[in-house]
């Protein structure tokens, strides 16, 4: 991988785009390489968490790459769409909880990316923004659907309609984010937070994730359903009969299932 660095510590993989040169910005091999990089975690079981982040000091991701873009036939824009889709899709349905680390720009399709991601913890000099009408385009890696997913409607009309630069607590005000922290505290703020999480079921994680993921796009009572079913599931695992036992015999549980 050129422009993507994975590094494990035990049951987390830091993944960071790596061209701070020109802000970690998605060139169609960045993209590419995130689709593979996230093929193979999904398939890891020894990966519990992923925290995604930017490299350098600046930029988390500042977007598609201008310049190769600027150049794209519409073949070409379609082709990366799809890849991009998938790539997005991954992270985004991952077993793992995903952890987006925001270090900086997180501009256009590094908006994106972040909130295809579970969890966006971001430092005080963040900046979201989703300047794509200013170039003439229109978000194309989600934006217009996560968006207003996210924060409603008409906060995600704004953003986009305005092509406006966020701070990192009026992203949090809008409920873009889930926590603003001191840049320096940001990647231990993230692996904490990792730590709690692996505490957990990572089976019951992944089931509870599907059911978000999925209940979201439903109807109230299918969502229900899907619950009803995913909590079922819960009780075929080991976890289910050492986490209550545990519970009864006043000890520390021990989960394992994934
Ligand atoms: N692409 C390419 N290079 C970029 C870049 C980008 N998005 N952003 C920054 N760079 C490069 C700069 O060109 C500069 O390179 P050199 O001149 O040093 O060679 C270097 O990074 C440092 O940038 P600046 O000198 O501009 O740094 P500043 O601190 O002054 O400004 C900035 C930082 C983030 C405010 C500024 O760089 C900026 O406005 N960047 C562009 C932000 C932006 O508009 N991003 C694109 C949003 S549109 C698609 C689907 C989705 C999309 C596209 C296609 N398909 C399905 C086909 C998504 C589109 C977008 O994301």
């Amino acid at each position: 991988m050129n422009n993507l660095l994975m590094d494990v510590e035990g049951e987390i993989a830091v993944v960071s785009i790596n061209r701070p040169k020109a802000l970690n910005a998605l060139n169609t091999e960045t993209v590419q390489e995130i689709n593979e990089c996230f093929k193979e975690i999904q398939n890891r079981k020894d990966i519990k968490v992923v925290i995604l982040t930017g490299a350098g000091e600046k930029s988390f991701v500042a977007g598609a790459d201008i310049a190769q873009m600027s150049n794209m036939t519409p073949k070409e824009a379609r082709e990366m769409s799809l890849n991009a889709y998938e790539a997005f899709s991954r992270i985004e349905n991952c077993p793992q909880v995903v952890i987006a680390a925001v270090n900086g720009f997180a501009l256009g399709g590094g908006c994106e990316i972040a909130m295809s991601c579970d969890i966006r913890i971001v430092a005080d000099t963040a900046k979201f923004g989703q300047p794509e009408v200013g170039l003439g385009i229109i978000p194309g890696f989600g934006g217009t659907q996560r968006l207003p997913r996210l924060v409603g409607k008409g906060r995600a009309k704004e953003l986009i309609f305005t092509a406006e630069t966020i701070d990192a607590n009026e992203a949090y005000r809008i409920g873009l984010v889930n926590k603003v922290v001191p840049k320096e505290e940001l990647m231990d703020t993230c692996k904490k937070m990792a730590q709690r999480i692996l505490k957990n079921g990572s089976l019951a994680i992944t089931l509870a994730k599907q059911a978000i993921n999925l209940g979201v796009e439903m109807d109230l009572n299918s969502g229900i359903q899907l619950e009803s079913n995913q909590f079922g599931l819960t009780f075929s695992s080991q976890d289910q009969k050492e986490g209550m036992n545990a519970f009864l015999e006043k000890r520390k549980a021990e989960l394992k299932d994934f």
